[in-house]
């Protein structure tokens, strides 16, 4: 079992300065070791470097803003997760906004056409270029995934490979008037916070699985942006809300996704370490890391396998 971590300190999907350090804070604290730890076979040849392109020579595109950088720095991960996919990794990439989902779910997609897509996140982050208000394109990855909204030349890389029918959503409480429209439109299942409160997490992930990946057979992207997580649990993050899932809640999806077999693909986002005091940091960096152990085979009464041998 080999991991390989793509580390990706990259801000220009928003406007917040720091998230770019998030991948950097999450693999001081230890992460790869961690990982190690469970069994992988960790790789990181440190963070990627991204190509700069200065704010002169990437005027927006419509409301799109830093649009070329973006549509670059995602093809470049994309080409990274697909390549690691392909080898038989699992790429585990750290944001970094959540853009960057563009890339590493393109990559999954270019090596598991079949994968279905688990987005845990407070917002849809499905804006086009038409709905959008912020212009910051980490409120509109999945569209551009989907292939929804007008055509742009500068993403004409982006593979609309996502179905509709392929992609859930847990956690979500802030989703924009447009999104609401686009999400009804295409029969796109989501689970917000009103649904996790009503049948419990343990339920919501059940139906989330059966909707996307009835069989269990299906390879599993998971894209989790520590913002689904309520600000108390992680509160250095560049759009917080109120009300969101609990310290075991988050975990939980990223158990039961663990336990499927199917994850095929792991993403951390939108971690920064520059929004709160040091505390806050230090903690949304530990929850950052623990989702991912979460996901990659932590338990909290030791491994399956360990259990497997001991019954
Ligand atoms: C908002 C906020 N829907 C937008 N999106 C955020 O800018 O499109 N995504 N914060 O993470
Ligand atoms: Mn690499
Ligand atoms: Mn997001
Ligand atoms: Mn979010």
């Amino acid at each position: 079992k080999t991991l390989a971590i793509v580390g990706c300190p990259f801000s220009g999907g928003q406007a917040k300065l720091g998230v770019d350090r998030g991948p950097i804070h999450l693999v001081q604290a230890g992460l790869p070791e961690q990982l190690s730890e469970l069994g992988w076979k960790v790789l990181f040849d440190g963070h990627h470097q991204f190509e700069e392109i200065d704010a002169a020579s990437d005027p927006p595109i419509g409301k799109l803003k830093n649009p070329r950088l973006v549509s670059r720095v995602c093809e470049a991960i994309a080409k990274v997760v697909g390549e690691h996919a392909k080898k038989g990794q699992l790429p585990l990439t750290l944001g970094g906004d959540h853009s960057l989902a563009m890339g590493t779910i393109s990559g999954t997609f270019e090596q598991y056409p079949d994968a279905c897509v688990v987005w845990v996140d407070a917002h849809g982050d499905i804006n086009t270029a038409e709905t959008t208000d912020s212009g910051n394109i980490h409120g509109m990855p999945v569209s551009f995934l989907l292939g929804l909204g007008s055509k742009i030349p500068e993403f004409s890389w982006v593979k609309p490979l996502l179905k509709p029918e392929r992609l859930v959503y847990i956690g979500l409480r802030d989703v924009d008037a447009g999104e609401k429209k686009i999400l009804k439109e295409n029969g796109i299942r989501a689970f917000s916070m009103h649904e996790v409160d009503k049948y419990g997490i343990g339920r919501v992930v059940e139906m989330a699985l059966d909707h996307v990946n009835p069989k269990r057979d299906r390879p599993i992207h998971l894209s989790f942006d520590v913002d689904a997580l309520d600000p108390s649990v992680a509160p250095s993050t560049g759009t917080p809300v109120r009300g969101g899932l609990t310290f075991r809640e988050g975990h939980y999806i990223c158990e039961a996704i663990y336990e499927t077999g199917c994850l095929v693909a792991l993403d951390i986002m939108e971690v920064n370490p520059s929004l709160a005091d040091e505390a806050e940091v230090k903690q949304t960096v530990a929850v950052g890391c623990s989702l991912a152990r979460s996901a990659l085979g932590e338990t909290l009464l030791g491994s399956p396998f360990a259990q497997t041998r001991a019954s």
